[in-house]
């Protein structure tokens, strides 16, 4: 019995290293260049469709030349490990939440303020435009060229305890943050305890009872099931938060011109894919929570304005860090809609 388990352990061993070895021949054969897209959703997620895009595209116009593959539920490492390693040269690009990335360009920091985008258009026109393009710059200068932003998408609260509709609710909850200190400071404004940690251990703490809660649009509530350890999801849109596409300034730089001026296209097309998708995911996923048994609280006007009081003061906090002049920028794009 021992043996026989054995040999099929080895059988199976060698057949992987086969299935390596092949592919290894296949790629030198082929003389292909490989891209890999290393992001921390879902494949059906708006990175994922968006990574699935690039992908599609880069290989309609230059599939002679690279062999792009996306690497979804963070296989390749989490958002700061996965940016680290293509900010080195030794991963070729990353989609990840800017929020882990604000001690690499304080100006990230700026999308972390709470109730800062009034509606997606207005998001819209922030990412695509000027204030962006001059942040990807500054981005730039730590080895990570910007193919696009995509987006988390508005920010929701689940928690374990109890419905949650106004911040008195959370006084004493313990809540996963992603790796960000306007994100700590502004929990701690609301009363609870945050607790940061990487994305793929969420879950797990989540049903450990580690953590009582955590807050990501309904698109991730959904299709990473947060909803099951965690009963109540209460639709906060407290933060909106963009993501970046990034690709190893040292790759990018190696391309002919034309090359680039492909990759920069798929970038962008492949950016707003992943924000269409996520959007009409946060729409429709509201209902598909509500049919797996779990309580969706959807704010009255007086609730939400209770939350935006209540986290108010992070901004004047973290005024200096981020920039009086970013801020007013964003805000007077924001104003126009
Ligand atoms: C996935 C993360 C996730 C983010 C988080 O890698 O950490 O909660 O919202 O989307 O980037």
């Amino acid at each position: 019995m021992k043996t026989s388990t054995a040999k099929k352990v080895m059988v199976a061993g060698l057949a992987a290293m086969m299935t390596i070895a092949l592919s290894a021949t296949a790629s030198v054969a082929d003389n292909k260049k490989v891209i890999k897209i290393s992001y921390g959703l879902v494949k059906e997620s708006g990175e994922g469709t968006g990574a699935a895009k690039f992908e599609e595209l880069i290989e309609e116009k230059l599939g002679d030349k690279f062999d792009v593959q996306c690497y979804s539920d963070a296989q390749l490492g989490d958002d700061l490990k996965s940016t680290q390693a293509v900010a080195m040269g030794e991963l070729e690009c990353v989609i990840t939440s800017c929020s882990p990335l604000t001690g690499m360009c304080s100006d990230l920091l700026v999308f972390d303020l709470p109730f800062l985008f009034p509606n997606t258009e207005a998001a819209d026109a922030v990412l695509e435009g000027e204030i962006c393009a001059g942040i990807a710059e500054k981005i730039e200068a730590n080895g990570l060229h910007t193919l696009g932003w995509m987006e988390n998408g508005y920010r929701c609260l689940t928690n374990s305890k109890k419905e949650v509709h106004v911040p008195d609710d959370v006084a004493g909850m313990k809540i996963r943050t992603m790796e960000n200190e306007m994100h700590l400071a502004t929990w701690k404004e609301l009363g609870a305890v945050p607790t940061p940690m990487a994305f793929s251990e969420v879950f797990t703490a989540l049903e450990q009872g580690a953590i009582d809660g955590q807050e990501n649009p309904i698109s991730t509530i959904y299709l990473n099931k947060f909803y099951e350890p965690n009963k109540y999801v209460t639709v906060s849109n407290h933060i909106y938060s963009p993501k970046l596409f990034l690709i190893s300034a040292e790759l990018y730089n190696s391309l002919t011109d034309e090359e680039k001026v492909i990759f920069d296209e798929a970038g962008i097309e492949a950016s707003r894919v992943a924000r269409e998708t996520n959007r009409q995911q946060c729409e429709d996923y509201v209902t598909n929570i509500r049919d797996e048994g779990a309580t969706v609280v959807e704010l009255t006007d007086e609730e939400h304005q209770a939350w935006v009081d209540a986290t108010a003061p992070v901004k004047e906090q973290f005024m200096d860090e981020i920039g009086e002049e970013l801020v007013a920028a964003v805000e007077e794009v924001c104003a126009q809609y």
